[in-house]
């Protein structure tokens, strides 16, 4: 048997990515977008829109994220899709249902596609949590492009494009050394 596992820094040139982004709470979606090209950026990829590599595309709020990340999906023209929104619990039973719709839609458009559709959506209970998570003290941004870059090598794999990476990959199960257990 065989070990897939995605890297991080294979071939980043022949890597393609599209990013959806929500204008909504862009105070946020902005920083996330500038952590995920800060990633991206820093593992190869040339994230200039005029470039070959990575396409943006702004919509106006995550509920409306799934609909284009699955019709960019259906393109075939891209190795992963990040989605990038910011949901902010308000007064309203509102952020129940733009949050679920989100969800749903991006894991569905992952599984209809076979293209990995990375779940970049902040659910918070305040503006503060969100700008925490999007650049005050980390950027998740930064986590959705090592996330896409990890699914992208990985399903590659798996669709046979390229050689297992993982060094022991071509191991048996039983010979292969758990990184967990001393022996
Ligand atoms: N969209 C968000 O991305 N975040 C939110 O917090 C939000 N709230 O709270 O309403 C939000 N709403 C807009 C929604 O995504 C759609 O754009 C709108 O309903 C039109 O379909």
């Amino acid at each position: 048997m065989t070990i897939f596992e995605g890297t991080f820094t294979q071939n980043p040139s022949a890597l393609r990515f599209a990013i959806v982004i929500g204008r909504f709470n862009d105070l946020v979606t902005d920083k996330l977008l500038s952590g995920c090209q800060d990633c991206l950026k820093r593992h190869g990829i040339d994230v200039n829109p005029q470039g070959t590599q990575v396409d943006y595309v702004w919509v106006p709020g995550s509920f409306e994220v799934p609909l284009v990340a699955r019709q960019l999906a259906l393109s075939g023209n891209y190795d992963a899709i990040i989605c990038l929104g910011a949901i902010i619990r308000g007064h309203t039973p509102h952020f129940d249902y733009v949050a679920a719709e989100a969800a749903k839609g991006i894991a569905a458009a992952g599984f209809q596609t076979g293209t990995p559709v990375v779940f970049g959506i902040l659910t918070t209970d305040t503006m503060q949590q969100a700008l925490e998570r999007a650049g005050i003290k980390s950027n998740l941004g930064w986590n959705y492009a090592l996330n896409a870059l990890e699914m992208a090598s990985l399903m590659g794999q798996l669709r046979g494009q390229i050689a297992p990476q993982n060094p022991q990959a071509a191991l048996p199960v039983s010979q292969f050394k758990n990184p967990m257990i001393s022996e």
